[in-house]
């Protein structure tokens, strides 16, 4: 079965049909220095290389300046300080001197002009990362949870994961030739055409497909949003160790503006599997969806709208017989916050870590702040293990008692704080890039939020509420590249200067929020939301979250279109019921 209507395949299909080794001209356009981009065509399969053509929007009014982004493969966003310095560096050499941290625990490098993509990608590769696959048709990065990254548990999780993301990582040799040895793939047209990839065939998936994991109670990977979830289901008989994994499938977020077809969606619980069956399971779900997403309209093309369509019984069923066994039901789990922590917090090994917030997690220098620099030394000078996180921050971790009084006096050095680093609303909250790098946002968001950050501190510290935290999260346009729409508060880009607000999500991030008004101006944001805070500190319940009297008071009947608004059954998951 499919949710395939018969029309031809899109675009982007036949391209992966005429070279299933992904290579395209890439090779030749590299070779060739009087070539400033990437033909059309081949800016599709960059993208499975882990690059996209972007051009600066800021400076369009001069003609099309093209830059790359680069997005590397971090499994769980664990980096050796090795590794952490070699990023640093070639972001000062081929990039725009920043690093930012992605939503998924990744690295994107920006600003990367034509002639210095290869070696950027040879640095790379030298520093034992790779960028296959972190974007294109494939199994993306695959996450897991940091935060709590420091016990015997959470390790073994991370190990899991990175079990996952080593086995969905797609086999075509175009990836070395053109990026390691710098040359084309040499095969003749036939030879590509031949080429097939043992787990994903010749044409790859529909679309994107995206993996996480999550150890409750912290849902700080926001496993309900992804294709594929795996939650951690601990041994009561002996609590470090991994019992099993309830899964999830059909979670995704990207929707259009004015398309109803399209939607945020939540995951539906499939059952419970041991921990020796995730990468059955994986490849059970991955090739179920494979052969039966949409591969004629992009915008239809994700696993959410196969599970909404064809329903999770049907899917339970294709994946128990891909698999060869019976998935057992679903064990109780409850989800009760996300995000990260900051300071210095001991790990069950006795060492320490620290909890750094980063600014909608750009790592750059700016005059009262030189966290870049700062980052760079601390890392050269105590040798932390650096851990992305899924809300764009970073933890140092590993770190012996003795050397914490060091680091904190070097950070402070350059205007980083390791106490009180940001506000409660501010430490809770992601934007996603937009202007100027990405080609499809409506609005700012990355270069917005900070500003509309300082207003609702305001509104929030005259009505004595600073210390609450509020989830809030931006982006420049509906994808949900930052998860708005699991926000309390979400803004989400819907022309140059405005925004859908929506509200209600929960603090385990296991509920879609609701669209509250539409294109409210920038401006209008802490005004538009000055009543709903002062009706909250007014006639809220005892302890209520804002996104919890937002859903209870505010938008009741409103449940967002094809989805359950809760993600759990409130069996598995009581977090915050709407009532
Ligand atoms: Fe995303 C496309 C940035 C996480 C949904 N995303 C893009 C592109 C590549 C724009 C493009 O296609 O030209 C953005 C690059 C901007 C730039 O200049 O850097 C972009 N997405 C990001 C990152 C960097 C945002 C961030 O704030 O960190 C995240 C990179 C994660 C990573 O390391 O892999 C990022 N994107 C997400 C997420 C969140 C998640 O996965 O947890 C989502 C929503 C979940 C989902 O997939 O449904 C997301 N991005 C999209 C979509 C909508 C897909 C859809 O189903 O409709 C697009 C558009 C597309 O694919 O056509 C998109
Ligand atoms: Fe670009 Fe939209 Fe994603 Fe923001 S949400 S990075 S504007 S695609």
């Amino acid at each position: 079965m499919s949710v395939q209507p018969s029309a031809p395949p899109s675009k982007n299909e036949v391209l992966k049909q005429n070279d299933p080794t992904l290579g395209g001209t890439l090779g030749e356009t590299m070779a060739d220095s009087t070539l400033a981009c990437f033909s059309s065509d081949d800016e599709q399969f960059l993208k499975f290389h882990g690059i996209y053509q972007q051009d600066d929007r800021d400076r369009r009014k001069t003609g099309k300046q093209y830059i790359m982004m680069i997005r590397a493969r971090i499994p769980g966003g664990l980096i050796p300080p090795d590794q952490y310095l070699a990023f640093d560096d070639l972001s000062e050499r081929y990039g725009n001197q920043t690093l930012r941290i992605t939503s998924r625990q990744s690295f994107q490098w920006h600003g990367v002009v034509k002639d210095k993509l290869g070696p950027l990608m040879k640095g790379l590769n030298d520093a034992l990362c790779t960028t296959i696959a972190a974007c294109g048709d494939v199994a993306r990065n695959v996450m897991a949870p940091s935060t709590p990254a420091m016990s015997a548990l959470a390790e073994r999780v991370l190990e899991d994961a990175r079990r996952v993301d080593a086995a969905v990582k797609p086999q075509t040799a175009a990836y070395h030739s053109i990026w390691i040895d710098g040359e084309p793939l040499k095969l003749s047209p036939e030879g590509k055409q031949a080429f097939e990839d043992p787990l994903y065939g010749k044409t790859y998936l529909p679309r994107k497909f995206k993996i996480a994991f999550a150890l409750p109670p912290l849902n700080d990977t926001d496993v309900f949003t992804n294709c594929l979830g795996f939650v951690a289901i601990p041994d009561p008989a002996e609590p470090s160790r991994v019992l099993g994994y309830n899964v999830l499938v059909g979670g995704g977020l990207g929707m259009s503006h004015g398309n109803k077809e399209t939607f945020p969606r939540t995951a539906d619980v499939l059952g419970f599997i041991a921990p020796e069956e995730i990468v059955a399971v994986t490849k059970a779900v991955l090739t179920a969806y494979r052969d039966s997403g949409d591969r004629t309209n992009r915008k239809h093309a994700r696993l959410k709208y196969v599970i909404e369509e064809l329903g999770v019984d049907w899917f339970r069923a294709e994946v128990e017989q891909r698999a060869g066994f019976k998935l057992a039901p679903a064990r109780p789990m409850d989800f009760t916050h996300q995000g990260d922590r900051f300071g210095w917090h001991q790990q069950s090994d006795g060492r320490w870590f620290l909890g750094l917030y980063v600014e909608t997690g750009r790592i750059k220098d700016v005059p009262q702040r030189q966290l870049k620099t700062a980052l760079r030394r601390v890392v050269a000078k105590f040798r932390p293990e650096v851990r992305l996180t899924p809300s764009q921050n970073l933890l140092l971790a590993g770190l012996t008692a003795a050397q914490k009084a060091g680091l904190t006096a070097l950070l402070a050095e350059h205007g980083i704080p390791v106490e009180n680093q940001a506000g409660a609303i501010r430490r809770a909250s992601m934007a996603c890039p937009s202007m100027p790098t990405c080609g499809l946002g409506l609005a700012e968001s990355e270069r917005a939020l900070p500003g509309i950050l300082d207003s609702l501190e305001t509104v929030l510290a005259e009505l004595g509420l600073s210390d609450e935290e509020i989830i809030i999260r931006m982006t420049g346009c509906p994808n949900g590249c930052a998860r708005p729409y699991m926000a309390e508060i979400g803004f989400v880009g819907k022309a140059p200067g405005k925004y859908n607000l929506y509200l209600g999500g929960n603090a385990g991030t296991t509920r879609l929020n609701r669209e509250y008004r539409a294109s409210v101006k920038t401006e209008d944001l802490s005004k538009e939301l000055r009543p709903l805070l002062t009706r909250w500190k007014n006639e809220r319940r005892s302890g209520e979250r804002f996104g919890d009297f937002c859903s209870r008071t505010v938008l009741p009947e409103q449940i967002p279109v094809g989805a359950a608004g809760d993600a759990a059954p409130t069996t598995l998951s009581p977090a915050a019921p709407l009532s």
